[in-house]
């Protein structure tokens, strides 16, 4: 699935980074200069501070978490999850999953544990659900991990805890990026299924941020707790899809989304708050139609970070490895249409993007192993999964 851009990067347009010809397909914009700025020239093969080594491949590969014992769940989007063994390069299809609505953007999404995982074995995940009268929607599950000695294991007791809320037509912007947070609460990033309205509806879930306790219910000091039903659930609104969603080092949670036409974000997510999603956003519809930029409506919270060109965010996480000590307190964010890594520095609550790295294919997924390597997970068939380390 491709991605067109809105404009021609003015970097591309000076000759500077022909690896982005990709994204780009239009003329240069007048408010390109402003907008591509703070864009870095991707870094090359041979400048990498890293080496990519392939460790496996996999069908369509959404998401991955280590287990505590070094070994691997991937899921893939037609339905399957997978456990790696890292050691042995062994690789079994866990049973007992949930079917999912597989199409378009649908599928399996993210896999991730519960913080207590290491005695109570439990495990999230989402995916696509199908509804009736061809509507579909996001779904959470709640389920116990059993592992034989083998590797190879099955989903007991699965229990769906949460859903999308109304289910639409359509096969895209589902979000469903899980994480814990510091708080001990499970948190989702629910995308607005690209029916764009919704996102600002407090009778339906569709283009929020949830926060929910680790067994579905919902937390009394939520933001919009008093308001009862499922509003009782949102942390945050406004958003459009939410592919990422991860807590920094101080317990902050930052959320990337992506955006419409030039309007890929980095959001510092705060209790209550509207990102403002379809009533202004930095980029443009892609049917061409205007949408005011954010600094029209300062009510609306502004992301710390926008893309024009779009990256394509996909998968977030922040880094606090030994291994690449210079990217401590970093977030690195896959790029899709940017088949690239992206890194992100902090200055308090500010962002900025770093460095970009090309990686030659989409990149889905982005993850920090037990020895603080960096994982990488590739989109698409015959995907592979690559474990970066300081080049010797
Ligand atoms: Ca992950
Ligand atoms: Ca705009």
């Amino acid at each position: 699935m491709t991605r067109p851009a809105k404009r021609a990067p003015l970097l591309l347009a000076m000759g500077l980074l022909p690896i982005l010809a990709t994204t780009a397909c239009n003329a240069a914009g007048p408010d390109t200069a402003a907008a591509a700025q703070d864009t870095p020239a991707a870094t090359s093969a041979d400048q990498r501070p890293f080496t990519a080594t392939e460790v496996s491949r996999f069908d369509q590969p959404w998401a991955m978490t280590f287990l505590p014992d070094g070994s691997l769940l991937v899921t893939e989007k037609r339905g399957k999850l997978q456990h790696l063994d890292l050691t042995s390069g062994q690789k079994h299809e866990i049973t007992g999953v949930p079917k999912v609505a597989y199409g378009g953007q649908g599928g399996f999404g993210d896999v991730i544990l519960h913080p207590d995982f290491a005695r109570n074995n439990v495990v999230y995940v989402s995916y696509a659900e199908e509804g009736t009268l061809d509507t579909r929607g996001a779904a959470v599950a709640r389920a116990t991990l059993a592992l034989n000695a083998d590797g190879s294991g099955a989903l007991k007791d699965l229990k769906v805890i949460w859903r999308q809320t109304p289910k639409v037509s359509g096969q895209g912007h589902y979000g469903h990026r899980l994480a814990f947070g510091p708080d001990g609460k499970l948190w989702i990033s629910s995308s607005e299924r690209q029916k764009f309205d919704p996102a600002q509806d407090m009778s339906g879930n569709l283009g929020k941020i949830i926060r929910l306790n680790d067994d579905g219910s919902v937390p009394a000091d939520n933001p919009f707790a008093s308001q009862g039903g499922v509003a009782a659930q949102v942390w945050s609104l406004g958003h459009r899809n939410v592919l990422g969603i991860a807590f920094d080092a101080n317990g902050k949670l930052w959320a990337q989304e992506m955006g419409p036409a030039g309007g890929d974000e980095l959001n510092l997510i705060q209790r209550g708050a509207n990102y403002g999603y379809p009533i202004v956003s930095n980029g443009d519809h892609y049917d061409g139609r205007p949408i005011p930029d954010h600094d029209t409506r300062p009510e609306f919270a502004a992301p710390k970070v926008t893309w024009n060109p779009v990256i394509s965010p996909a998968g977030l996480m922040f880094y606090s490895g030994s291994l690449f000590p210079q990217w401590k307190g970093s977030a690195f964010i896959g790029g899709l249409s940017s088949t690239s890594l992206v890194r992100v520095a902090f200055d308090g609550e500010n962002a900025r993007e770093a460095e970009r790295f090309n990686m030659g294919e989409r990149i889905r997924e982005v993850e920090q192993g037990p020895d603080g390597a960096l994982w990488l997970l590739e989109d698409g068939s015959k995907a592979r999964l690559l474990k970066l380390t300081p080049k010797a």
